[in-house]
This record gives structure tokens, sequence and C-alpha cells, in this order.
């Protein structure tokens, strides 16, 4: 079973509505707020250590090993990923 890890905020609706789409095909995740609000997707580091395009929310699938992470976004493709 892979592990999944979301990067969200509580207030991101594309947030949600992947976490309900795992929670419905029986998926566990582990949730990694982000502070959204205090402008940390907006930062350099954040972008090239998590989403280069800035957004939220992102996933991270590992199959294999907890060092090994496929990264998806923007939210029709995780939707997409998760189904598959
Ligand atoms: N097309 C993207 C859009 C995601 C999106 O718009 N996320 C918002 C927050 S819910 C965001 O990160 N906006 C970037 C910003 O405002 O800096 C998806 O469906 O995942």
């Amino acid at each position: 079973m892979p592990l999944y890890r979301l990067h969200y905020f509580p207030e991101s609706g594309n947030s949600y509505k992947l976490a309900l789409m795992l929670t419905l095909c029986g998926e566990t995740f582990e949730p990694v707020w982000t502070n959204f609000g205090g402008s940390v997707t907006r930062t350099a580091e954040w972008r090239k250590a998590v989403n280069e395009m800035g957004e939220i929310p992102v996933l991270e699938e590992s199959h294999d090993c907890a060092s090994c992470w496929l990264r998806w976004c923007p939210s029709w493709v995780i939707q997409i990923a998760i189904m598959c």
C-alpha cells in the first residue's frame, strides 16, 4: 500500500477534495499543514522543496521507501493518480 503525504491548508477546497477522495478510497495519508496565510508557498525554499508552481494541494506518494517520493499536482492530476 502506498504512503501518502498531503500538503494542505484547511481553508483550501482543493485540499479538502483530495482529503475526501483519499478517505473514500480507504487510503490513509499524513496531512502536512502549510502556512499558506503566512505566504510560505511564495518562498523560494518551499517552491524548490514542494511545488515550483507555488500551489497547494500537493500529494506525495511513496511505494518502496520512505525517502523516495513521487510528487503530484495539480488537484485534477492527483485525483487520477489516486485512482491508478
Ligand atoms: N489548479 C490547481 C489550483 C490550486 C489552487 O488554486 N490552489 C490555491 C490555494 S487553494 C493556491 O495555491 N494559490 C496560489 C496562490 O494564491 O499563491 C489545483 O486544482 O490544484
